[in-house]
């Protein structure tokens, strides 16, 4: 009758836990003990419920944390819900429903699932991206980036004309003065382009836009520039690359990184636009000493190099569609195909632009400007390979050295002229042909058709020539990243506002000043909306809040609060914070906490969030840390990815392809240890791997044998199996108990859960046959096994008559002197022929075994007497004594 049933152990102890608040942390880690700060990449609530490639990592996490705690470690594992975000806002747009409702109904689903999965969370520390508490705390750390300077230079406070800022700065008028400030803030304003959908009437996010269509009902989608807020992310561009270093994580997530950030080390270089637009004019090469400005002087292209060396081989420049000067350096004769051009790539991404693969487009501008070194003419063309984003948004093209410009001069005609010699680095043949214009070669050599460079290796070139630059003024050393500034504002309701606000003058009309929000006011909460429809114009939705909202009268100014709000990423960048003091009313998190319990010792989510969300909260992390409101430097120490969970036939698992497995019926099944089980055991933690539910069902019965260990499923009680009892453990009990207890602990360790499973299951097979089955050894094992599979854990361990949750019990030690096979039996011969067998320590030394040997009666018997010629031994193997006669 007791079979193993977990549907009714499973609920009654998660009702223990919830009750008992067995896994509530501590303000502080416990004195002398050591901390671990676990942590899930929360979830995203959506309306689906859970998936099954959630309790993945999830699982392990949790198997670690309750391993840790019979460790006697100080453990903190929370849980929340990263609960802003699209389908809400959709679905509050098709029914009227205010998203706060719909997100509330997920989050009590995603909750209930969580919770009958036996994780064991402190959900006292319960948070969700979207409640205005933490909202509010979001807000703070915008203003916090929003006003750094500010309080870096103990400015705050002060008005304009009173700031300590540059005397020639100041001599420029309180405007200037104020732009000056604005660029040394980390949220800014500028003009970037939005994907707009005039047929959806709303701004898309870039993973809504497929191909240049809306991915919901495939509409063209426009590029429009519009205002947004920005966060200055380059700022910590190198810190963010260098700071990795020191991180334990998978080295292919920090290439990510690496690569995200781009850094790039080169020159920028000025160019003159020609007098006019006749190509004949040459000009005088740069001749007087003079500095290399700022910003380039008017009538001057600015360009990024990798390729310094290459300045000879320029045979013309590029600037981006988007480019300041297109205008002006468009020719009557050009402007129509200039025109349409332009209006062409404003429709493509980046993305479609910059894809090598792709066919180069362009169209030249009619104008021309200086090459700085050889005082030639080269024609300016405008060409979306060309990104405004990154370096100047021009560049001097060197076709025979770089691909893209290769591609590019190929097809419209324009010279191409080697300057570097590849030299043996190429074939003879290929060689020939670089050298003849023939070929791209991206590949360093020596300078040729340079002037007085020739002959100069390319990197010793690259310095002579920045130097020869930077004495005539016109270029200097750069680096470049390709990170961004993060474009921070979306056109959307559901998100946190903006603290801040904009002046109005008497007129009702922004006067460009901005009004932050004062901390004592925040939160700035959501306003209530009768109609979430977007405004059918490339506007946030929150331009037809109520009056009472949009129009707030701040410190006495009256003002038009924001209307965009921060994207999903915000709540993101900084949750694992308010986890450790969520309930903080004064400050984000009290510093004693964060430095008793920071950094994360474990983050385990998804490989999806290699780059953005690991390098947006870093950036927020070392903004805040600067700021000194936090003191770690990194807030995630050790990083693992958990690998997909496919569907049965190795395909990712999707809703269209009906191969979505839900948690919930297979805990409805098998029970919820069996699903955590089973996640373990399908693979290394990092693999995909599919699913499989005959896998399920393995693991399923696994349980049941180990079940039966302890229990007696023939008695209709609840009670013990007879094999269960008080005896002393024989030695290779022992032996297996010990050997189980290290494999599983150094499995744990290097977070090897499969293997450890499968250790777990040679005990229990060994342990099935034996007819006695001491306490000694099952009370170990049950502990083991209880982070695994957690409920069946605490059934066995009060079957057993523990009172207590065992969750705090000590975790079992082993020790090495079992590990050995205690005793081996050995055959004695004499003069060749087994005579007997004895039976000594697996440790004894050749003396001991002989002695041994001899004192076995049979033995000593047959050598009574005689004289001994020779004794062996062969230790492990046998002894042979040799007699005379
Ligand atoms: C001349 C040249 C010659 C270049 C040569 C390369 C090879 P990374 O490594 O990515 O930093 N570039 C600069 N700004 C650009 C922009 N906004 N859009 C597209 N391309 C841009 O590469 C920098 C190189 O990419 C620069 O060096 C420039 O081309 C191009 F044999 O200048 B190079």
């Amino acid at each position: 009758m007791p079979r193993y049933n977990p549907a009714t152990i499973e609920p009654e102890w998660q009702a223990y836990w919830d009750k008992n608040r067995t896994f509530a942390a501590p303000r502080l880690p416990k004195e002398g003990a050591e901390k671990f700060y676990a942590l899930d990449m929360f979830p995203y609530p959506s309306g689906d419920g859970l998936h099954v490639g959630h309790p993945e990592g999830y699982t392990a996490t949790d198997i670690v944390c309750r391993a840790k705690r019979m460790q006697g470690v100080s453990v903190v594992h929370p849980m929340g819900f990263d609960a802003f975000g699209l389908p809400a806002e959709e679905h509050a747009i098709k029914t009227g429903e205010h998203p706060r409702v719909q997100t509330e109904k997920n989050i009590a689903t995603f909750r209930r699932q969580l919770k009958s999965l036996g994780f064991s969370y402190d959900w006292d520390r319960e948070i969700a991206t979207t409640d205005v508490d933490y909202v509010r705390w979001t807000q703070w750390i915008f203003l916090k980036l929003y006003d750094t300077w500010f309080d870096k230079e103990q400015q705050r406070g002060r008005p304009i004309a009173e700031l300590t800022i540059p005397d020639d700065v100041k001599a420029l008028g309180v405007d200037f003065a104020r732009q000056w400030v604005d660029e040394r803030r980390l949220a800014y304003q500028s003009s970037a382009p939005v994907n707009w959908c005039p047929a959806l009437g709303t701004v898309l996010a870039n993973e809504e836009v497929i191909d240049g269509k809306s991915e919901r009902g495939s509409h063209p989608v426009e590029r429009r520039p519009l205002r947004q807020w920005m966060l200055r992310i380059t700022e910590y561009a190198d810190r963010l690359s260098s700071g990795l270093k020191k991180l334990d994580w998978p080295e292919g997530v920090k290439a990510l990184q690496r690569n995200w950030i781009g850094r790039s080390t080169g020159a920028e270089v000025d160019f003159k636009l020609a007098p006019g637009d006749s190509p004949g004019a040459k000009s005088d090469s740069p001749g007087a000493k003079s500095e290399f400005p700022e910003k380039p002087a008017d009538g001057v292209l600015r360009v990024f190099t990798t390729r310094p060396d290459t300045l000879f081989g320029a045979t013309y420049m590029v600037i981006a569609p988007e480019h300041p000067y297109v205008e002006r350096l468009t020719t009557p004769e050009q402007a129509a195909a200039v025109k349409k051009y332009v209006e062409a790539a404003s429709f493509k991404s980046d993305l479609d632009r910059t894809e090598l693969a792709k066919d180069k487009t362009g169209v030249f501008t009619g104008s021309y400007a200086i090459n700085p070194v050889s005082g030639e003419p080269i024609p300016v063309w405008i060409a979306d390979y060309v990104l405004i984003s990154y370096g100047t948004g021009a560049i001097m093209a060197v076709p025979a050295h770089d691909e893209r410009d290769f591609e590019f001069a190929e097809k419209f005609g324009i010279e191409i002229k080697a300057v570097v010699d590849p030299g043996d680095k190429v074939s003879a043949e290929e060689r020939a042909k670089v050298l003849a214009g023939k070929r791209v070669s991206p590949e360093a050599g020596v300078a040729i058709n340079s002037g007085e460079f020739d002959g100069l290796p390319t990197a010793e070139f690259k310095k002579k020539i920045t130097a020869w630059l930077a004495e005539r003024g016109v270029g200097a050393e750069a680096v470049n990243y390709k990170l961004r500034d993060w474009l921070f504002s979306r056109q959307r309701f559901w998100g946190e506002p903006f603290p801040l606000a904009h002046e109005l003058d008497d007129d009702g009309k922004p006067t460009g000043h901005i009004v932050p929000v004062p901390e004592a006011d925040l939160p700035v909460d959501l306003p209530h909306l009768d109609d979430f429809k977007p405004p059918g114009e490339p506007v946030p939705p929150l331009e037809k809040a109520p009056e009472e909202w949009l129009y707030p009268v701040i410190d006495g100014v009256k003002c038009k609060r924001e209307t965009n709000t921060m994207p999903q990423w915000a709540g993101s960048c900084w949750y694992y914070l308010r986890f450790l003091d969520p309930k903080n009313q004064d400050t984000p998190i009290d510093p004693e906490v964060e430095k008793a319990w920071m950094p994360v010792d474990l983050y385990i989510g998804g490989a999806e969030h290699a780059v953005l969300h690991l390098l947006y909260s870093r950036f927020w992390h070392m903004v805040l840390h600067d700021r000194g409101v936090v003191a770690s430097p990194e807030p995630f120490q050790k990083l693992v990815n958990q690998g997909m969970i496919l569907g049965e036939n190795n395909e990712k698992m999707s809703k269209s392809r009906g191969n979505v497995v839900n948690p919930d019926d297979v805990v409805r099944e098998y029970g919820a240890d069996s699903l955590r089980l089973y996640e373990m055991f399908m693979g290394p933690l990092p693999d995909s791997k599919p699913w499989n539910m005959d896998g399920v069902s393995g693991v399923y019965n696994f349980l049941g044998r180990a079940w039966r260990l302890v229990v007696d499923e023939r008695s209709d009680e609840l009670v013990l199996n007879q094999a269960v009892t008080a005896d002393e453990p024989t030695g290779e009990q022992l032996r297996v108990l010990h050997a189980t207890i290290k494999a599983v602990t150094e499995d744990l360790d290097k977070l090897s859960f499969n293997t450890a499973i499968a250790r777990m299951m040679e005990f229990v097979n060994f342990f099935t046959k034996e007819s006695a089955r001491p306490r000694a050894c099952l009370e170990p094992f049950v502990l083991l096994l209880s982070p695994f599979a957690p409920h069946l854990g605490e059934e066995l361990w009060r079957l057993l008559g523990h009172g207590d949750t065992l969750a705090y019990e000590r975790w079992p030690a082993f020790d090495e002197k079992h590990l050995k096979q205690d005793t081996i039996e050995l055959p004695v011969q004499i003069k060749g022929k087994v005579r007997a067998k004895i039976t000594v320590a697996a440790d004894a030394d050749q003396a001991a075994v002989l002695a041994a040997a001899k004192a076995d009666p049979k033995v000593a018997e047959l050598i009574a007497g005689k004289e001994m010629i020779k004794e062996i031994v062969v230790p492990g193997r046998l002894v042979n004594l040799v007699t005379k006669g």
